[in-house]
């Protein structure tokens, strides 16, 4: 793969129409149509010039015939019909707003709509919130807003102090987006990884301090346990005058599943379906947990699941996968 622009300054008028289109479908519930097309958009981001015909389209990993030939009919008239046909009405307007509220699904936003609720002042009147919608709606304009790297870091920071000052041994790394070095990032996720020799339970105290000074303001999925995984999912601040409320994930994994979490929380997720998939191909299986080889599927339905391959680096993963290395600036799609 090619690597990845920011701000492509190739085909942005029609990523821009297609963008619209995955937004609609994936807030109607359309999962896997919107993924095709944030698959096709990704790809297009990564080609490095301008397209013009349905053939150049065609041509690229990852746009299939339909979507090149709305590429086409863009070139042709400036102009998407399935964009006005799908995106127009208020329904799906108001669908799409509601599901960008954190907790919000399609099923939900779609029956909101159906009660009467047209904006999220609406919402906030609406007595069947649940206590992650509510916190979403407080943040609503903080949440949708991506902060540049630096406040990563600085948010960061200030979770690995806290972490280390519980447990010094702690391996604390940054992921997601910052780790493939986009230059804003949606949120903050954290990655700790603990020796098979500390017995501390972390994240509780860890939560416990960020909450007492005041840093972590809000939880919206207060530690979830996944084997011997455990994830938090919350809201931050900052210390300081107009500093916005941030959306903050920490992870605490097992230093054998390091290298699998790493890649896991690294994403993209575009990246972890195709490289899932590419496993599950060659007979093996890859979770945030581990690369499971040996591996005997039917259909859905696995008949033998696998011996555990030892993973110690993402390199180590990529090879036992049986492909190049890719580094995480190159990892969009
Ligand atoms: N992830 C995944 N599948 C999902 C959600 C997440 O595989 N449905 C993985 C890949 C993501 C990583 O977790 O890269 C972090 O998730 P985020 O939602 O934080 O996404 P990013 O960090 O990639 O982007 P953003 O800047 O929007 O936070
Ligand atoms: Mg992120
Ligand atoms: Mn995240």
């Amino acid at each position: 793969s090619s690597k990845p622009r920011e701000n492509s300054e190739c085909n942005h008028l029609v990523i821009a129409e297609l963008q619209k289109l995955a937004n609609a479908f994936r807030s109607t519930g359309d999962q896997w149509r919107a993924y095709g097309y944030e698959k096709a958009i990704s790809a297009i981001k990564a080609y490095g010039s301008e397209i013009t015909s349905y053939e150049e389209a065609v041509s690229i990993p990852g746009v299939g015939s339909k979507i090149a030939a709305k590429v086409s009919e863009f070139l042709a008239s400036g102009h998407l019909r399935k964009v006005d046909e799908i995106c127009g009405s208020e329904r799906s307007q108001v669908v799409e707003l509601f599901t960008k509220v954190w907790g919000v699904g399609p099923a939900t936003a779609q029956s909101w709509f159906q009660q009467g609720f047209r904006t999220l002042e609406d919402l906030k009147a609406n007595p069947n919130l649940t206590k992650q919608q509510k916190i979403g709606l407080k943040h609503f304009d903080d949440i949708q807003d991506r902060m540049p790297r630096q406040e990563v870091e600085q948010i960061a920071a200030v979770v690995e102090t806290a972490a280390l000052s519980i447990e010094p041994k702690l391996n604390v790394e940054l992921c997601g987006s910052y780790r493939r070095g986009r230059t804003t990032c949606g949120d903050v996720d954290i990655l700790i990884t603990k020796q098979d020799n500390i017995h501390t339970d972390i994240l509780p105290c860890l939560l416990q301090q960020l909450k007492e000074s005041g840093f972590v303001t809000d939880d919206l999925v207060n530690i979830e346990v996944s084997r011997n995984q455990k994830k938090y999912l919350g809201i931050c601040r900052l210390p300081g005058e107009n500093q916005k409320h941030r959306r903050l994930d920490i992870f605490v994994v097992p230093e054998s599943e390091y290298a699998t979490a790493l890649m896991h929380y690294t994403g993209s997720a575009l990246f972890n379906r195709s490289i899932r998939l590419v496993a599950a191909h060659k007979g093996m299986s890859l979770s945030e947990h581990c690369l499971l080889a040996g591996v005997v599927r039917e259909g859905k339905e696995m008949l033998n699941d696998g011996y555990i391959v030892p993973t110690p680096t993402e390199k180590s993963i990529f090879g036992l996968l049986g492909i190049e290395y890719r580094p995480p600036e190159e990892r969009e799609h």
